[in-house]
């Protein structure tokens, strides 16, 4: 007999009323999808898929990146790691590490004026400014193979190396690659700004490859080992410098 019948015929308390009713909410699967059909914040996902995904089914934005969790799970990023989630511009091939790798110590040493990162260390996350005027995480990019190319606009080296790097990204990318282009100075060697990152991008043809500001070195003197530029840096998937201050250019060696 129906719930309907039953309410017709008076038969049940309000209390196993309303307990049915919560019942038929959770566990039937009305749409034939094979999971329970609630979703509480709307945010695309079930709850029973929530439950699975380990994501909160009442918050729509579990990890609070401000993209949805089911948006998320489409667009393949980590609705629980803050980091991983998809840029407005650039076409970035962000990762999906479940959560933010723990960082450690810095083993390379100093450099004369900086303690630096060595081979084996998990990187600290950073964020900088791109040529879009976007904050871009170091740590959205967990998962890939990430190729940082620190380099001033003046340095003819770092001019060479950056035609070069779109067509390693073309490359390598499908396979889980990022290669990062980051100025620390432009063509009189003073604080780049936001021209200046269009300007490189434009000039060596960077398509799908952030150009970040360390104009105020934030970033570079940890990845600095001889002062000389360009400054070249691979970081694993798991966010451990597999080489810092290389002359591998390229993420060749690696795939
Ligand atoms: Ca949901
Ligand atoms: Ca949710
Ligand atoms: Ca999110
Ligand atoms: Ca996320």
């Amino acid at each position: 007999m129906r719930l309907r019948d039953l309410l017709l015929l008076g038969a049940l308390p309000l209390v196993l009323t309303t307990a049915c009713l919560e019942s038929d909410k959770d566990d039937e699967d009305d749409d034939g999808d094979g999971g329970g059909d609630t979703d509480s914040d709307g945010d695309g996902l079930s709850d029973a898929e929530e439950d699975e995904l380990g994501t909160d089914p009442s918050d729509a934005d579990s990890d609070g990146d401000g993209q949805q969790d089911g948006e998320e799970v489409t667009n393949g990023t980590s609705p629980t790691n803050p980091y991983s989630l998809t840029y407005a511009e650039g076409g970035y091939n962000v990762g999906a590490c479940a959560e933010p790798p723990d960082a450690g110590e810095m083993t390379g040493g100093s450099n004369g004026y900086y303690d630096t990162w060595g081979v084996g260390d998990v990187v600290e996350n950073f964020t900088l400014e791109d040529q879009y005027g976007q904050e871009v995480h170091l740590y959205s990019f967990c998962g890939q193979h990430i190729m940082l190319a620190f380099g001033a606009m003046w340095c003819g080296p770092c001019q060479d190396l950056a035609d070069t790097v779109q067509g390693e990204q073309d490359e390598y990318g499908p396979e889980g690659f990022q290669a990062i282009e980051i100025l620390v100075g432009d063509l009189q060697d003073n604080p780049p700004d936001q021209d200046d990152l269009v300007d490189w991008m434009e000039d060596h043809d960077l398509e799908t490859v952030p150009v970040l500001n360390d104009g105020s070195y934030e970033v570079w003197p940890y990845y600095e080992k001889d002062f000389y530029i360009p400054t070249v840096v691979h970081i694993g998937p798991d966010m451990t410098i597999l080489a810092i201050d290389t002359t591998d250019y390229s993420p060749s060696p690696w795939f």
